[in-house]
This record gives structure tokens, sequence and C-alpha cells, in this order.
């Protein structure tokens, strides 16, 4: 037990400190601006736990602003305990919308995950990357994503290909969560999607790292962003999914979902559960904990699901979106989710025509508005948009084939929390329950993109015409599966009541369900209000495992042409110089032991060229977002009150001019501080 001084008032309050503590220094060192804006990514002259102690110990119990405290004596605790140190269960959806579960608003049935928040608590204001790769690539590695390889997922196709951090596969400056977690005594598992980095070992070495050489004991991994049938039929000699650093291909022969293999039919969510089990069984004995991460891909495009899942859901949709959302909004409201004056986002305006770019749009003179130039500085190109119908304005058989895509989507979800159900159900049939840390969350924002930019009609049409529409959502036989997806609008209900979706800064693309039960827990603890960040459950899965975050600064490495430190603010660890951890643990929060906010300095994003910044008091949100339909015409930063809106109705950039101007300057200062640059033309992933 260690006391801290509760900010600057005299309440003291107590804090079962995490190993790591030990290293705290004092936190008045963190003066310059620049250092202000990163220091909830990048915490360089501070270890992430003890940075944690610091802010969480200093917070009030309203929510108000904290005042960071000025460090002083931390003593160091036990780092050894008697007790077997807890499981970790971390369980990933993809591409699951803020409001999809029934815990946060949603009619699909997730009694599971019900019985998680019964004995455990929502996370309301828990935040990811925009996409998939970024996302994991935080997750992994406890830090911001430029500075580990995933700038943009994947490597960028534009003017900042092969710069540093822009890799597009996992970095070698990055830490491994599972790395440390195995290195400190524990068995680490992963099943499902990986997407940071292809390269086995003695195969191809520009492509990344498979899990395996990330400290995963056992894993099988979907390398990629996305299955192309989640009924396997892998080619032979594909190289789409390892085990254990070693290419299969289920569907093959004598493979997973091959004649003689086992399972006789696979289903990716269903399979990953399987594999995990067995994991976790093979050593159960042994009695080590084990940390194991179910990296499911539903419900991820494309929108397969079987039976009975797949039949359930029929005529749910049929009222269309607006009914849908609204219904969500209310229970959101009767859940406490939102507040009950809550003013949710509504939808983009109709689009019934896709509207033009501008006239140098795609020409090599093309000046593109960005985050950094906008019409002032002669940038005006943009475009071109979608199409975004009304349910209003869907004819019979669009509506016919909207309804259905979102019924298979319903039946992936209730399906995911099925198979959640089948993992916590193993865990207590086998005693480790009770001794098991268990977090679930989506990896981003609902999945909105569009079939085509174009009118969809045609493909709705004939998706609502026999054979097509019995087929939809089923195995077809084939390596790929037809890219259902559901679509723009049906993924702004699955944000509901956030605006924008997956790859998107706004908070629906960044914003994800998230539960989180204790060790022991057995009784539901109030929502957790605080902002938190993925980053934050790798200082936390690190906490629970009592290992001691690295943090030996690394030997200068100065270029010689610019006479800059490449290895300032690293770390060492197992011989290689490495971003240190920069989440912040939240089992303070979760045990009750602090209360308010995690964070008390600015917190800076980017992908895409869309950026945000959310200040350091967590009142104001920045926001940028390209032109046309997303963001405002004239390219210029949003700014929201986030007190009162969060859906970012209500942009307020005009009346608060001197505060943006602050969030923009620090958000170029994020941007230095993680080495990333903005593109000269902002474009989606797609
Ligand atoms: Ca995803």
């Amino acid at each position: 037990m260690t006391t801290f001084l509760h900010g600057s008032a005299t309440t003291m309050k107590t804090y079962n400190a995490p190993p790591s503590a030990d290293r705290a220094k004092s936190a008045s060192s963190q003066s310059d601006s620049s250092r202000q804006v990163s220091q909830g990514l990048r915490i360089s002259l501070l270890g992430a736990a003890a940075a944690a102690v610091v802010s969480l110990v200093a917070c009030g119990s309203d929510g108000s602003a904290p005042i960071a405290s000025g460090g002083g004596s931390v003593t160091p605790p036990p780092t050894v305990t008697s007790q077997k140190r807890a499981n970790i269960l971390y369980i990933m959806a993809d591409d699951l919308g803020y409001s999809d579960i029934k815990a946060f608003g949603g009619e699909i049935d997730t009694p599971n995950l019900d019985a998680l928040v019964a004995s455990g608590r929502i996370l309301t204001n828990h935040h990811t990357g925009t996409v998939c790769a970024i996302t994991r690539s935080m997750l992994i590695s406890g830090t911001d994503h430029h500075l580990v390889g995933e700038g943009t997922m994947g490597a960028p196709n534009d003017e900042r290909k092969g710069l540093p951090g822009y890799e597009g596969y996992l970095n070698d400056s990055a830490l491994s969560v599972a790395q440390l977690l195995k290195d400190a005594g524990y068995h680490t598992y992963m099943a499902g999607k990986w997407h940071l980095g292809s390269g086995i070992v003695g195969g191809a070495t520009t492509s990344g790292k498979t899990p395996d050489q990330w400290g995963f004991e056992r894993s099988y991994a979907l390398l990629g962003g996305a299955a192309s049938n989640h009924f396997a039929h892998e080619a032979a000699g594909s190289k789409n999914y390892t085990e254990d650093g070693q290419y299969v291909q289920p569907g093959q022969p004598g493979q997973p979902g091959g004649a003689g293999g086992s399972p006789a039919v696979f289903y990716s969510t269903d399979f990953y559960t399987q594999k995990l089990i067995e994991y976790i069984d093979a050593n159960k004995a042994d009695g080590k904990p084990f940390f194991a991460y179910a990296a499911y891909t539903s419900p991820h495009w494309p929108l397969q699901v079987p039976e009975p899942w797949l039949s359930k859901y029929k005529g749910k949709y049929d009222a269309g979106y607006d009914a849908i959302r609204n219904a969500r909004i209310a229970r959101q409201k009767a859940l406490g989710i939102i507040p009950a004056d809550f003013n949710p986002y509504a939808g983009l305006p109709e689009a019934l025509v896709a509207p033009a770019g501008t006239a140098a749009n795609g020409t090599a003179g093309a000046k593109y508005i960005n985050a950094l130039n906008g019409p002032a500085q002669g940038y005006i190109d943009y475009g071109p948009g979608l199409v975004d119908k009304g349910w209003g304005s869907l004819t019979a058989a669009e509506r016919k084939a909207q309804a259905r895509y979102m019924e298979i989507y319903a039946g992936m979800v209730e399906n995911l929390d099925h198979n959640i159900g089948l993992l916590v159900q193993h865990l207590k049939d086998i005693g480790e329950y009770d001794n098991t840390f268990i977090m679930f969350q989506s990896d981003n924002g609902a999945e909105g993109w569009p079939i085509t930019n174009a009118d969809p009609l045609a493909t709705d049409t004939a998706n609502a015409t026999d054979p097509v529409y019995s087929k939809l959502g089923t195995d077809n036989g084939l390596q790929s599966a037809q890219r259902l997806q559901y679509g723009l609008r049906w993924a702004e209900v699955s944000a509901t009541p956030f605006r924008q979706t997956k790859g998107y800064m706004g908070e629906g693309g960044i914003s994800t369900p998230a539960i989180v039960k204790l060790p022991g827990q057995t009784s539901q603890q109030p929502n957790l209000r605080a902002f938190t960040h993925v980053t934050d459950n790798t200082a936390t899965f690190l906490a629970l495992g009592g290992v001691t975050l690295p943090s030996t600064a690394a030997p200068a490495k100065v270029d010689a042409s610019t006479g800059v430190d490449l290895n300032k603010g690293k770390v060492v660890y197992n011989g290689r110089n490495v971003w240190p951890i920069t989440g912040q643990s939240l089992l303070p929060l979760l045990r009750g032991e602090a209360t308010g906010e995690v964070r008390t300095t600015a917190f800076g994003e980017e992908s895409y060229g869309r950026a945000q910044i959310r200040s350091a008091d967590g009142r104001w949100k920045a926001l940028w977002t390209e032109p046309a339909q997303f963001g405002p015409a004239d390219g210029h930063w949003e700014l929201f009150d986030l007190a009162t809106d969060r859906s970012e109705n209500n942009d307020v950039s005009a009346s608060n001019v001197t505060v943006l101007d602050n969030l923009i300057t620090q958000w170029k200062a994020y941007m230095s501080s993680v080495g990333g640059v903005e593109p000269a033309r902002p474009k989606g992933y797609y």
C-alpha cells in the first residue's frame, strides 16, 4: 500500500500501486507544450504506470478536471505476491458498432455479454484507432500507431510511402504486450485476426512478423485484414493463415474445415473459440496464468453466419434505419449509456446523386484541402462524394436487400456473443473463471464502406432477387465469398448515438462498446465514464501481470545529417530500442481506488489525414474531416463541446476561435512527437 497526496487538496487516497511504480519520477519535468500534448501518448520521462499513479489519484470524484500531483515519494510495493496472478481474457470484435450489443442499446440478443456486464462494468467512453490494424498496433505496443509502423493501415501508397512509422506492419521499434507477459511467466495465446505483419521465420522479411515472433506462445492467425470467406475454403498453398508461425490453409484436406479435418465445418468465430480453448487446456495443469487474445473477425464483412443465427433476425429490420436508431437511442437513455437530454446524431444528409469532385480533382495539379491547408492557402480540391439514400428513398427491392444485410449482421453479432459465452463457460468448467480478468471491445467503429460510390440500386436489386437473395450470408463453398456489407446507413445506426463510422475520427469511428470484469468481481459496478483508450488496455494487462515496464533509456543514435537523436524517448528491451508503453493502467479506476479522468493532457490522433484532439481538461474536441459530405465544405476544423455534444452535432469553432487555435497547435505538436505526416490528399482506406 502506498499513500499519495490527492492533488493540491488535503484529501489522502490510498492506492495499491503496481510493481512498476518504483520507477516514478517527478511529473514536474513535463513542462513544455509539446510534451504536454504528447504525454498521453508517449510518456518518455515517466513510466506509464507511474504516470497513471500520478494522474489517477489526482482526480476529483465528480469527474471534474483533475490536477496532476507533483509526483513525490512513491514507495516500491512488493513485486511478488503469493497468490496466482490473474489470467487475462481479452476479446476483440471486428467493426462492431457502439450500439449493437444489448448492453449498449442494441436490439440484438447478446445474453453472454449481458452476463459479463452483470458481474463487470461498462466503459462508455472507450476509444480506439479508426481502423483495424491501427488499433491492433496500439493494443500490442501500448503506444501511438505512428511510432510502431501503422501510421496508416498497411503501407501508404502516397508520398509518405517509405517513411519511418509507415512500414505498414508492427515495426522493430515496438514492444509487445504478449512478449512482456510471456517473459513474466504468462502463457500467451491468440486466435483470430493479426493484421500486423505476415512474414514467417525464414520467409520474406519485408512484411513484418507473425504473432509467434511477437511473444505469442500459441497462435492461429488470419494474417491480413479480413477473411475472404468466414467459412475458410483456403486454396492449397495459400499464405493467409498461420498456426504457430507456419502457413495453414483451413478448408484443405486434413485441416479444419477440410475433408478429414476437425472441425469438419469451419466458421471463423466458432473455430477461433475452440482453438483458444484448446490452447488454454493444453497447459492448464502447470499453474501458470495465461493471456488469451480472442481476435474475432466478426461482424466484419463478408456478412456470413451459420444457422440458426442466419435466420433468426428475419423481418426484424424491415422498419428501416431511423426506426431502429430511435429505438436504440431510447434504450441507451434508459440504460444510462447516454443522458436523457442527449442530442444524438441523426445521420448524414441524404444525397440522391453523388456530389462531384472539384474540377481539378484527380489531376496532377490538384491541391487538396487537408488539416494543414485550406482555401486561405489556396487549397480547394476534394471529392467526389457518395450516394447516401435514406430509407424513404429506397425501392421495395432495395429495402428488402438492405434489411437482409442487417439481419445477417445481427446474426453474426449474436453468434459472436454465443462464442463468448462458450469461452466464459469453459473458464468456469476448468475453475479459472474467478481468477480471470475479462475485457471485451470492438477494434473500431462500424464499417460504412459503401459497396459502390455510385447508386447501389443495381447491386441491391440483384441481391433482393432469387437465387441470390436466399443465398445471402451463406457458405458459398468458394474461396472468396460475395463481399457482402451493410453499407453506410446501417453503420450509422450501429454507431448510434454518434457521428461518423469506421475510418473517421468522429466519435462513431473511434468509440467502442467496452466491458471489463475484474478477477473475483461478482456484481455490476457503475458505468465508467472517463475517457479511456486501447493503449490503456496494454498498460492494464501488464499491471495485472505485475510486469515491470521497460524504462532504461535507449543509447543515443544521432543522425549525422540532422543532429537528431533517433532514439530519444525510446527504452531498451531484450536488446532492442523501443517505444515505451504510454497507455495508462485502468486498474485503480476499475478497483474503485481512484476516480475521475485518466489523462490530464491533451490527446491527439491522426489517420488518413483525418484528425482529432481532445483538450487536456476533456471538455473540447477539435475534429478535422475532409470535404464534402463527412466534413465541412471549406475544410475547416470543427470544434465540439464534449460535455454536451459528444454526438458532434453543434460545431462551435466560430465562437471559440482561441480554444480551437490552441488545440490545432497542440495537434501539430502531437504529430511532430509521433512522426505523423499529414497527407497531401486526405483519403480513406478504400
Ligand atoms: Ca476492424
